[in-house]
């Protein structure tokens, strides 16, 4: 990159918004977890749309590729640049204005630096809910969680990014502004757009605001901690919530004794809630806009059946609002508890809700098989068919030796998964990690027609490339 196209970049977004210090960059270079390292000519951070176009432009202009970030929270790579030096990442972390929130239409308009829990906070400050709830909450921010489709652990009730989006304004590769901020529950006017870019990891443009849709706020809340003999038994106990509690039961997630015990090793203040150890438990937890709905007396119902038909083992149903965060901080610490373990092999597999048992029972064996004790952290949002198959080391093993089966390790998950009809990312995306492999995994027809989606926004590919698309 020039000097003189730095100069353009400084006069376009002011002194403050260009970073070129390697310092300084650091912290824009490297992912959540230390699993992608890469560098940058200058990391630019625009306060405005039109400052983003200006930016985009120039680029575009230049021929520089261009990596949007938000809060670099991702899991797969895709807000890390290359290794050669010549790219600009985007960050998108000074557009955090909360542009509009209309408790009439339940919509809440926002720039997509802002980070998810402001959202959620601007939400509740106006008596509404904005149910989209995962681990990074405090740092991952609206564009981000629109380019990755994020999911978190209130799907089962209110669906995916998609399902909660009703515009978003995005600056095209070539600099130009798309306004589709429209909050609208309706619009029959032809190709829906904005699908295209949720999900596309920012590699069809940049998203600079939506419209979300907003909900009641939550009056009344039940959570409960189950022990279970298995996954089968999850899959049963959730039928018998949705007969008994309906649309109520907005979390449902599951957590193998493996994954337990790393939160229990390495998070401080982690206590299990029972005496015993147990095979797997399930986080259930009911939640209505009434302020009295007798939760605790639907949810001990719902266990009460689940325990005379032997698929509940033990349960714990939460006694106060602070009995029932300290059950989700041993469910949310997972991702951090496993860091500690050495290298952490992740996969985000999906299949039918009824094939979980299945996915569970295959892939087990058959990486036991490949890597005597392998430690195999398996844990999710069961109730959207969504399990995290996480691998550590065995105890005593050596990182280097673990890492070198990565790949071996990831297809014996894969093929399991796509013999059951799943996807190889329900939530995280594929970014770097899963850009090549997925054209083992997916119809090389709607990879024709995606590389054509790709062709048309941005033929000179010079956004975020090396993502996605397979090379
Ligand atoms: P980044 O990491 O900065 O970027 C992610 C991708 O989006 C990159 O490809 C980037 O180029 C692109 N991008 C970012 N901003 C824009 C923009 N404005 N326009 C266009 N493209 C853009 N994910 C889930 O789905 N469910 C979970 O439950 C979940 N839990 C997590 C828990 C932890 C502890 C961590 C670390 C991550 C978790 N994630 C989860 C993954 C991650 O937080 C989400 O994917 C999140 O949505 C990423 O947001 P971000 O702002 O950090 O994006
Ligand atoms: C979760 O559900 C996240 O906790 C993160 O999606 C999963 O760290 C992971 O692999
Ligand atoms: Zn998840």
């Amino acid at each position: 990159m020039t000097g003189n196209l730095i100069e353009r970049l400084r006069h376009a977004v002011g002194s403050s918004g260009v970073i070129s210090d390697p310092d300084e960059m650091a912290g824009y270079l490297t992912d959540w977890r230390n699993a992608y390292t890469g560098t940058a000519a200058a990391v630019v951070r625009p306060g405005s749309t039109e400052e983003v176009a200006a930016v985009v432009e120039l680029c575009h202009q230049a021929g520089v590729e261009v990596v949007p970030q938000g809060g670099n929270t991702g899991l797969c790579g895709g807000a890390v640049p290359d290794s050669s030096g010549r790219q600009l990442v985007l960050s998108l972390t000074r557009m955090r204005r909360i542009r509009d929130l209309d408790v009439a239409n339940q919509t809440i308009t926002v720039e997509a630096g802002v980070i998810l829990q402001s959202v959620q906070d601007a939400a509740a400050a106006a008596g509404q809910l904005f149910p989209l709830s995962l681990g990074a909450e405090g740092s991952c921010t609206i564009g981000g969680n629109l380019a990755t489709n994020a999911g978190g652990t209130g799907v089962l009730r209110y669906g995916t990014m998609r399902d909660l989006t009703l515009g978003v304004e995005v600056v095209l590769p070539d600099g130009r502004i798309w306004n589709g901020l429209r909050g609208l529950r309706k619009d029959n006017t032809g190709y829906d757009l904005k699908q295209l870019f949720i999900g596309a990891e920012g590699t069809l443009g940049v998203i600079t605001a939506a419209v979300l849709k907003l909900f009641p706020a939550v009056r009344s809340r039940a959570t409960a901690w189950v022990a279970l003999p298995g996954p089968q038994a999850a899959v049963d106990l959730i039928g018998i919530l949705r007969a008994v509690a309906g649309d109520r039961l907005t979390g449902f997630e599951i957590m193998s004794r493996q994954s337990v015990d790393f939160v229990l090793r390495h998070v401080s203040g982690a206590r299990d809630p029972f005496g015993e150890r147990h095979l797997w438990y399930a986080l259930v937890e009911l939640s209505d806009s009434l302020p009295v709905a007798g939760l605790d007396e639907v949810i001990e119902t719902a266990l009460g059946e689940a325990v005379e038909r032997g698929l509940v083992v033990d349960a714990v149903v939460a006694s106060s609002a602070a009995q029932a965060a300290a059950l989700w901080a041993l469910r949310e610490g997972i991702s951090e508890a496993q860091n500690h373990e050495g290298p952490s092999l992740k996969h985000d597999v999906t299949v039918p809700v009824s094939r979980i048992p299945a996915l569970v029972e295959r892939a087990d064996r058959a990486l036991d098989e490949a890597v005597p004790g392998v430690r195999v952290v398996t844990y999710g949002h069961i109730g959207d068919g969504n399990l995290h198959y996480n691998l550590s080391k065995p105890v005593g093993g050596d990182d280097d030796e673990f890492r070198s089966r990565a790949s071996d390790l990831a297809r014996i998950i894969y093929d399991q998964t796509s013999a059951l009809e799943g996807s190889i990312s329900a939530e995280h995306g594929l970014g770097q990690s899963k850009r090549e492999i997925i054209a083992d995994y997916k119809d090389s027809y709607e990879l024709e027609l995606m590389r054509g989606i790709k062709q048309l926004f941005d033929p000179r590919g010079l956004m975020n490339p090396g993502k996605v698309l397979p090379g």
